[in-house]
């Protein structure tokens, strides 16, 4: 019942970030993407292995990025204020900017990507070096007992196995417990065009009509939604145990939000035929435009080297010829090249963004504050492109 409706042509793996002669060996995959008509989820048509990009060679450093390590702290101070969790699991806990808000003794990481799992165990937490599965569940519970908070914060969504990874949670979550994950939105996707939110790690885009039905077939149901700004728009989900009593009654989040994902069409193949029409579109404008500059003899760069500039960049077939570098804060992609598109990575300090005219928003979501950071640039006649939720150009 999986019909495809995109081709994002060859991709990358979205983070690994390159040196000159490590590319000849460049790996590179399939990136379709399918719709299920049974559970309505969106999802990568053939997944990328695991190992291949979660590995100790990760580079997305969360607490490098000021305005998510904000968000953690609000997050973690709400959740302690509304649930009053004993103990607490986060699954990919990257370095730590969620779980460094609750006690050390009484919380668990779980991170494949040994790079960060040595990061918080470093701070005191016990941290699995580990995939999410059904195994490691039963582990954690032989030696830490159930937990009453389990939280995930772009995570789940790369998980490809999601029923072992729902039973999972399941299984290790006290009778009172409560379940909260957020991932990109689904419906926000589709509304701004912003494609980029597919690449090799998010193995599924969530819908909250998709998650209601594959939460409740493992074990769990949902009882709350939050829609939330970060990450370009996400959806905060709340699950529990059923049947269960508890405070966690159900919140008419759930019912608004599945009212409106149905009428925008979320549950219908058509839907996704059309935002594919719009992705093509979007692909030609872009290279129009970008095309045109450089002919016209402009300079662009990119601000972010974000993994949904990957998917941009190696969809719409962006190379140094377009765009001479990409400045990012994170010192482990900079001196690299980007994947798939080999444009140079380079720290913030290093380039005059006045040698400039243009700034494509590789990081569009952070668009305010580049914005702010940059007046400067704007000042002295630079211009910003971004292509969400259409190409524009903007000072
Ligand atoms: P950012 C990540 O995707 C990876 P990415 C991951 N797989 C995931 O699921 C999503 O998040 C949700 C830089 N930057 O957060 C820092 C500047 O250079 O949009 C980061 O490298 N200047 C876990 O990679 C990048 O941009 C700035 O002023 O798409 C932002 O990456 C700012 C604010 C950021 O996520």
């Amino acid at each position: 019942m999986k019909k495809e409706f995109l081709d994002l042509g060859k991709q990358p793996i979205a983070n690994k970030f390159l040196k000159e002669e490590e590319i000849s060996d460049e790996f590179f995959f399939d990136l379709k993407v399918v719709f299920d008509e049974d559970t309505k989820l969106v999802s990568m048509k053939d997944f990328v292995r695991p190992e291949l990009m979660f590995n100790d060679d990760y580079k997305y450093n969360t607490s490098l990025s000021t305005p998510m390590v904000n968000h953690f702290k609000d997050t973690a101070e709400m959740l302690k204020d509304r649930f009053s969790p004993a103990k607490v699991l986060e699954i990919g806990s990257n370095d730590g900017p969620f779980i460094k808000n609750f006690d050390k003794e009484t919380s668990v990481c779980v991170e494949p990507c040994g790079n960060f799992s040595l990061k918080t165990a470093h701070m005191g937490y016990q941290s699995y070096t580990s995939f999410w599965t059904t195994d490691l569940s039963e582990k954690i519970k032989s030696h830490h007992g159930e937990m009453d908070l389990i939280y995930s914060a772009n995570c789940i969504c790369h998980i490809q196995d999601l029923d072992d990874c729902f039973s999972a949670v399941a299984n290790l979550l006290s009778d009172k417990g409560v379940f909260v994950f957020e991932d990109p939105s689904l419906l926000m996707m589709l509304e701004r065009g912003s494609y980029d939110q597919i690449y090799d790690e998010h193995a599924h885009v969530f819908s909250v009509t998709a998650l209601d039905n594959l939460l409740k077939k493992n074990g769990l149901v949902l009882f709350d939604v939050d829609n939330l700004s970060v990450h370009g728009g996400s959806n905060r989900i709340y699950a529990k145990k059923p049947n269960i009593p508890s405070d966690n009654t159900l919140s008419p989040n759930v019912f608004e939000n599945l009212k409106e994902e149905k009428s925008f069409g979320v549950g219908n193949f058509e839907t996704y035929e059309i935002f594919a029409k719009r992705v093509k579109d979007s692909k030609d404008e872009l290279l129009r435009c970008l095309g045109n500059l450089r002919h016209n003899g402009k300079k662009i760069i990119s601000i972010g080297a974000t993994s949904k500039s990957t998917t941009v960049f190696n969809y719409c077939g962006i190379d140094r010829s377009l765009i001479d570098c990409i400045t990012d804060t994170t010192p482990d992609k900079q001196g690299l090249l980007a994947p798939g598109s080999h444009i140079p990575v380079v720290d913030r300090e290093s380039v005059n963004l006045n040698d400039y005219d243009y700034a494509f928003l590789g990081a569009w979501n952070f668009k305010e504050v580049i914005a702010n950071k940059e007046s400067e640039f704007v000042q002295n006649g630079g211009k910003f492109i971004t292509h969400v939720p259409k190409i524009i150009m903007f000072s």
